[in-house]
Formats: C-alpha cells, structure tokens, sequence
C-alpha cells in the first residue's frame, strides 16, 4: 500500500465575490450600527461564518417575526422573496440586502419576462432559499423542475412564451441535461443569454474535474446545507473519485486516506480559507509530506458594497 504523499490544492476553490460581500455587509453593519444586526436565513450556508458572526452580535432568524421593531436587517446571499421583501419594508427595517448581484440578475430577468406575459420553468432543488426566493418573484407562473422526470411532467398554462432560468449553484452537467430535455419537449423556450449558473459554481466544478483523475481521494471543505459544496464532492465520486465533505479538521477520518498517495483538496464557495488550512494541517500530520497549488483560473469578480455600508460614506 502507497503511503500518503502529496496534497494538491484545487484553484479556484473556496470564497466566491457574492459571499466575500455577503459576509463583509454583516461585519459592517455590526461595525456601524452596533449589535444585534439580524440576518434573515444564514448569510451563506457555512457554519464556522455563521457561528463567527454569531460570536459578534449577528442573530440569525428564519421568519422576520422575530425581528423586533426598528431593527437593522440583512438579507442572506441567496435572496429572498417579494413576500420578505414587501414585509421588511412594511415593518420598516433598515435593510442591507446581501443577495449576490448574480442571483438578483435572475430576479430582475423574472420580473421582466413576466411583464411581457411569459411563464417559467426553474431548474433547481426544493426548499432552497435561493429558489424560494426567485420563484417568490412571481404569484404564480413558475414551475419547478429538479430532474428530467419533471420535465416531463410539468404542464404550463401555455407555451408560447415560456422561458427557463436556474438556481446559481447547480450542477454544471445535470442542469445541462435538465435543459436538453426541457428543449426536446419546449424546442420555442427561451433561454438566459448567459447560463444563470454562476462563474464560481463553473470555476470550482472545472477545477474538481481537471483534479479528481490526478487524485486518490478528494476532501471538499463545505457544511451539509451548502449545494455548490456538495455537487464538488458529488462530482469527484461520479468521475470515480472517492470523495468527502467536511465541516472542520475535526470530522477528517484517517480510514479515508489508507492506500491514497495523493489528495485532493477544494472548497465551497461558502466555505472560509482558514479551515482549508486546518484540513491541510491535518492531512500533512496524517503523513503527507508535499503540498501543490494546481494551475487554474484567476478570479478577479468583485461587487460593491450597498449604499449606506461603503468605505468613506458618511452615517
Ligand atoms: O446561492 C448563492 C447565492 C450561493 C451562496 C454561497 O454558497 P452557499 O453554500 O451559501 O449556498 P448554496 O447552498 O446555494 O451553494
Ligand atoms: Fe454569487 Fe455564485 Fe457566489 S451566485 S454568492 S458568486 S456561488
């Protein structure tokens, strides 16, 4: 049996430009306003974040029922619904909305398909907050697909003007053989100019199937709620990759590395940079001796910060 070797680090991995602007909005707010700044839903799906912005005066509520009159209230990076929208402002919140630019660039195309009398189709998985959220930019008129049998099954009022839009974090693959079928079956539909799975869920995909054949085992570092974290893992073991997702060091398991020379470490977009370095810690005390960046792509997407929490503004 090889013993362990080498670490190949995945590039890009880790934090996208939506969740460094997610998180960055909650610590200025913090900064500026003082605890507790309520955040609807977790800012991303990653609990180290949450449990340290937690830590700092962040409070964490699912239902704006909770939020107590006057407060200051952010929205998480996935989006929320015209509903949430509409009652914030109706209980008059002070509202951030960390909703990355790339998932609100869907709701604006919903908004204005449906002026022009179109009907949807949303690739993506159920109870997701970013799919509660783009389909909650209608009353009605949006169909949820998840797999090919919806597609199937699915029956719009019309279709003639009848358009698809995605959940950001999806698989690459699969959303692409969703969307086959959903032109097999719709040849007239209409489609994103650009796909609405983002440059970061594509970056990271890219990079865990260039890594996963170079790779005995692969580690993504990602919690369990965190879909682009799980479609790495569920990448690699489709590409016959043995592949694990963990939370922290602490749920690394040596029996996974037993027999494996090389390992391959990634990401989530949610997932901060510093538990990388603990895994990585870890893999070298279970024996690796070498660690390698792979060759990838250089990201350089970042988004500005809401009015009210840029740099030099006044209160
Ligand atoms: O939905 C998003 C705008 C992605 C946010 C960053 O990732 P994460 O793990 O919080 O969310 P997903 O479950 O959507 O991957
Ligand atoms: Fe935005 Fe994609 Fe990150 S939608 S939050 S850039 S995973």
């Amino acid at each position: 049996m090889l013993p362990l070797q080498e670490v190949v680090l995945a590039e890009p991995r880790g934090f996208c430009a939506g969740v460094d602007r997610a998180i960055e909005i909650v610590e200025r707010a913090l900064r500026k306003f003082g605890a507790p700044i309520y955040v609807r839903h977790e800012i991303v799906h990653n609990t180290y974040v949450v449990n340290d912005l937690k830590a700092r005066g962040a409070v964490f509520i699912e239902d704006l029922a909770e939020v107590p009159p006057g407060a200051t209230l952010v929205f998480s990076a996935h989006g929320v619904s015209r509903a949430v929208q509409q009652e914030a402002r109706a209980r008059g919140f002070q509202v951030f909305d960390a909703t990355c630019p790339l998932v609100s660039k869907v709701h604006v195309e919903v908004a204005k398909l449906a002026q022009e009398g179109y009907e949807f189709l949303m690739i993506g998985h159920k109870g997701h907050p970013e799919v509660e959220g783009t389909m909650g930019q209608l009353d009605h008129g949006i169909h949820l697909i998840e797999d090919v049998d919806d597609v199937a099954r699915v029956q719009p009022a019309q279709t003639a003007k009848l358009a698809v839009v995605t959940q950001t974090t999806l698989s690459v693959d699969d959303a692409a053989h969703i969307l086959a079928a959903v032109r097999a079956r719709f040849p007239q539909v209409r489609e994103p100019k650009q796909q609405d799975i983002c440059y970061a869920t594509q970056n990271r995909q890219d990079a865990v199937k260039l890594l996963s054949p170079q790779v005995d085992v692969l580690i993504v570092v990602g919690s369990p709620t965190s879909s682009n974290s799980n479609r790495l893992r569920e990448l690699a073991a489709k590409l016959g990759t043995p592949a694990y997702m963990v939370d922290s060091a602490a749920e690394l398991q040596s029996a996974w590395f037993e027999g494996a020379a090389r390992v391959g470490l990634t990401a989530g977009a949610s997932a901060p940079e510093v538990l990388v370095q603990q895994v990585l810690e870890r893999i070298k005390a279970l024996g690796a001796t070498a660690v390698r960046r792979m060759e990838g792509v250089q990201e350089t997407v970042k988004f500005p910060l809401p009015k009210g929490l840029r740099l030099g503004e006044a209160a």
